[in-house]
């Protein structure tokens, strides 16, 4: 039997089939672990909800938008900033973030007219920016507040502002991803095919399911550029909101993140006959394959090469320098989704990088059987974590370091395991070749730093705490 039997699993039975050993590779069926069911009550989940799925990772990198969230102010301010979308032309999606502020008396008595002034004041006090994407959170939801109306009203009443509504409210799916689906869907539903773009080339993509974390986006355009892409719009990094309303005019759908936006792909394939490309920027060989595909289906290979050729000697002796100084170091790599699978085989086979665990928070079938496949033998595999478990593996494992995020980052922090921000990234971009490069020099920074030879750990395995909340659930 490949499951993995965590302390929580003693209180939780149903947890068993949520962390796999793969074992020395028997038949991979039986090797995984389930995925992407609702959380098992009883069990504290790192997940997010499915309005920070919609707002946060997907909605709130469009660049010259103003973000605005219906309800009360943590749901906005918890989703801002720390992932890092910047943009190219001064970030005022990262500057500023707002919300309708909803109190107690708006939940009794409604809150649609206050809604209302304060998209208006919004536009007002930004006069320069004509797009606002509009959120639903829980509370606004429950009450019943019609924001589409609203936004309606607005457009009618400021003409030349443009309100796109999503409704996904936190309780609105398992996890965030739920909330990529739902604004995935929306969007295409309200504003593709709104408006028509110029094209200056012969071969024209859409880039979808790249989020520009500290300028991933802007690294992978410079490629597609030098090869004479044009690229319609990102969907979202870096993306302009009237570039975003004309998907439907490209070739080729690009697609990096299949976790997060793969629907609008499939969507815009099923509406429009656009083929859905899935590619890859993490690692070189990863990379390269990608802009060979792209160079193949456009028939201009031979510029795809030579960008390979050029990157390669421009980066691969640095790759290489870190990649002789990271051999045999073990690494839990816990992401939240896609990122599981496009980098567990890159860090072995780029950069010696031995992963002995993954785990996603709210990564579907499909992402555990890519990601398990690409992993050796022995790696624990762990479907929607918790800080328990999380702490029992590092101490099974002791890994040299784990890629995940602030969260179960700052638990490792506090059992001296060091670790690096694989969401909003340390020293990123780490997309492309220069990018792969950052990451390694950020996880030699991290394995070889002295600070953590200084402390002590004072916590033992024997004293892993089992009582908060799981005794009661026998
Ligand atoms: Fe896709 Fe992402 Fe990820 Fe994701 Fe995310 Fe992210 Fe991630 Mo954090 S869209 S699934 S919901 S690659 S925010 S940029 S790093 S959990 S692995």
């Amino acid at each position: 039997m490949p499951y993995h039997q965590f302390k929580v699993s003693e209180c939780l039975p149903e947890r068993l089939h949520h962390a796999v050993d793969k074992g020395a590779g028997e038949d991979l069926t039986d090797a995984l672990p389930l995925g992407y069911l609702n959380t098992i009550p009883g069990t504290i989940s790192e997940r997010g909800c499915a309005y920070c799925g919609a707002k946060h990772v997907i909605g709130t990198p469009m660049k010259d938008v103003i973000h605005l969230s219906h309800g009360p102010v943590g749901c906005t301010y918890d989703t801002w900033q720390t992932k890092r979308y910047i943009s190219d032309d001064g970030n005022f999606q990262l500057k500023y973030t707002f919300a309708s502020d909803m109190k107690e008396a708006h939940v009794v008595f409604g809150a649609e007219k206050m809604l209302k002034k304060n998209i208006a004041e919004a536009f007002k006090a930004f006069p320069n920016i004509n797009s606002m994407t509009l959120y639903q959170t829980c509370a606004s939801a429950l009450i019943g507040d019609d924001i589409n109306a609203i936004a309606e009203e607005i457009m009618e009443e400021m003409p030349g502002k443009k309100v796109f509504v999503c409704n996904s409210p936190g309780f609105a799916g398992p996890s965030q991803s739920g909330g990529h689906h739902k604004i995935n869907l929306a969007w295409l539903n309200q504003m593709v095919g709104t408006a028509e773009p110029e094209i200056w080339s012969k071969y024209v993509i859409n880039y979808i399911g790249e989020y520009n974390i500290q300028g991933d986006q802007e690294i992978m355009r410079d490629y597609f550029y030098r090869m004479g892409i044009q690229i319609l719009a990102t969907f979202t990094g870096n993306g302009r909101f009237d570039d975003l309303r004309c998907l439907h005019k490209a070739q080729l759908n690009v697609l990096e993140c299949a976790r997060s936006a793969e629907y609008i792909c499939d969507e815009l394939r099923v509406r429009y006959g656009i083929p859905r490309m899935d590619i890859d920027g993490f690692g070189f060989e990863a990379t390269a394959d990608s802009l060979r595909k792209i160079g193949y289906f456009f028939g201009i290979e031979d510029k795809a090469e030579q960008i390979i050729a050029e990157e390669y000697a421009r980066w691969k002796p640095e790759l290489d320098w870190y990649a002789a100084r990271l051999q045999g170091v073990k690494m839990c790599l816990w992401p939240g989704g896609s990122k599981l699978w496009h980098w567990a085989h890159m860090l072995k086979t780029e950069m010696g990088i031995n992963v002995v665990s993954v785990y996603t928070k709210f990564g579907h079938q499909g992402d555990m059987e890519k990601g398990v496949s690409r992993c050796e033998p022995g790696t624990l595999a762990i479907d929607d974590p918790n800080e328990l478990e999380s702490v029992e593996a590092m101490y099974e494992l002791e890994p040299d370091l784990i890629m995940t995020g602030k969260r179960p980052g700052e638990v490792a922090k506090k059992i001296r395991v060091p670790y690096l921000n694989v969401h909003g990234y340390h020293n990123g971009p780490y997309k492309g070749f220069e990018g792969w490069v950052r990451l390694a020099k950020d996880i030699y920074n991290c394995v070889y730093s002295p600070a953590h030879s200084l402390v002590h750990l004072d916590i033992s395995k024997d004293e892993i705490p089992t009582d908060r909340g799981f005794a009661t659930r026998q």
